[in-house]
């Protein structure tokens, strides 16, 4: 039975799925004529006018494909070339933003080009670099799709995989991340890629192995309740998981570079696991802070205290401490334990005080 009511709620275009839903409506809950009316006319839809790739992908009104890029002059027209093939192929309307962010090569008059001669491109340019994430940001905001795709501009991402990744985000899911299996970098960046990877899949339960992969689909809803800024475009699945969104991954293929020379070096290692410190911060505490510096704070204390108190105790049986480094030891913690427990309130504090407007999500209402 539920099996049959999934296979019926795939049937349906998502403009359907979505007014039962907001209705209050399971599939389920529609009456046997109804029902059989309903399938009927979708089958009617699709079968006169899709094949079996186009119906699934059909679900989405409108896909906005959002591209940050930073001196790709020589990819641009390439990419946009391949993005027409790929999406007349799945026959859905769509546009493209292109984010400029402040490049210094010809990109920009590139990007001019295009738009002018087909309106489903848009570019947005800045007016310095603002580094990836405000630009992903910038393109989120102005993408009308109830679908939206990011990929880097490279060339390294391939549009071919976009059906594949639509058609995931149809299965269910909120956020579907590429997984570049076979990845062709120099050997320094994957390994270290790995490592971060692992440790960011450790820290914060997401089962998915590339975090930071260009080529990523979300709906519509993600985009609009998360904030990327500073350098976090590399923690967009655990930010969106913080928020409850349910997230999956496909392998995709990924190119060697074909132009122009990587923006990234070895410095962003390092940044990004400062970034990560960030994210769990942000996602897990900051809501909270007690919760962590409270807890630093009462161990460090506690500790003290217990260094201490033996310390005092030799003292008060008749020993020495006038040679006994221990002492500071037992000093530094309590000190430290005070001070962690202070920043905990002044972060309480701050939370109390400062209201934000989306702090709560609401997936449904009857
Ligand atoms: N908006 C913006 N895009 C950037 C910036 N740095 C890199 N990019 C883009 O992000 C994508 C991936 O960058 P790339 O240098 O290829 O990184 P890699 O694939 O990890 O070596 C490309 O499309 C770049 O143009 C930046 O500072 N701002
Ligand atoms: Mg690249």
């Amino acid at each position: 039975m539920e099996e049959q009511e999934e296979h019926e709620k795939k049937d349906k275009p998502a403009s359907e799925i979505q007014k039962s839903e907001q209705e209050g409506k399971s599939s389920g809950q529609y009456e046997g004529n109804q029902r059989r009316r309903f399938y009927n006319r979708n089958r009617r839809y699709y079968s006169s006018q899709h094949s079996q790739q186009k119906r699934e992908n059909i679900r989405f009104n409108k896909v906005s494909i959002v591209i940050p890029l930073l001196n790709e002059e020589e990819s641009i027209n390439p990419l946009a070339n391949e993005i027409r093939r790929v999406l007349k192929q799945i026959d859905t309307s769509y546009e493209v933003i292109f984010i400029d962010d402040g490049s210094n090569d010809n990109s920009l008059r590139v990007l001019k080009e295009i738009c002018r001669t087909d309106k489903r491109f848009k570019y947005f340019s800045l007016r310095k670099n603002y580094g990836k994430s405000a630009a992903l940001q910038v393109g989120f905001s102005q993408a009308a799709g109830d679908a939206v795709i990011t990929m880097d501009a490279d060339l390294q991402d391939d549009p071919g995989e976009i059906p594949n990744l639509l058609k995931k985000l149809n299965e269910g899911f909120d956020l579907v991340s590429g997984w570049k299996k076979v990845r062709q970098d120099p050997l320094i960046k994957k390994y270290s890629s790995r490592f971060f990877n692992f440790v960011t899949r450790i820290i914060s339960k997401i089962k998915i192995h590339d975090f930071n992969c260009g080529l990523k689909a979300y709906r519509k809803e993600v985009i609009e309740n998360i904030r990327v800024y500073g350098e976090l475009h590399r923690y967009i699945p655990v930010l969106a998981h913080w928020q409850g969104y349910k997230i999956s991954e496909v392998v995709v293929k990924h190119h060697p570079r074909r132009y122009g020379k990587t923006k990234f070096g070895i410095s962003r290692f390092f940044k990004g696991f400062l970034d990560l410190i960030t994210v769990v911060f942000t996602t897990r505490y900051v809501k909270r802070p007690m919760h962590l510096f409270g807890f630093l704070g009462a161990l460090a204390f506690l500790a003290g205290i217990v260094v201490n108190g033996y310390l005092t105790y030799l003292w008060v049986t008749g020993g020495f401490l006038s040679n006994r480094p221990m002492l500071f030891l037992g000093i530094l913690l309590i000190i430290v334990g005070v001070q962690f427990f202070s920043v905990g309130l002044l972060g309480e504090m701050f939370v109390a005080n400062s209201r934000s407007e989306k702090e709560y999500i609401i997936k449904e209402k009857g």
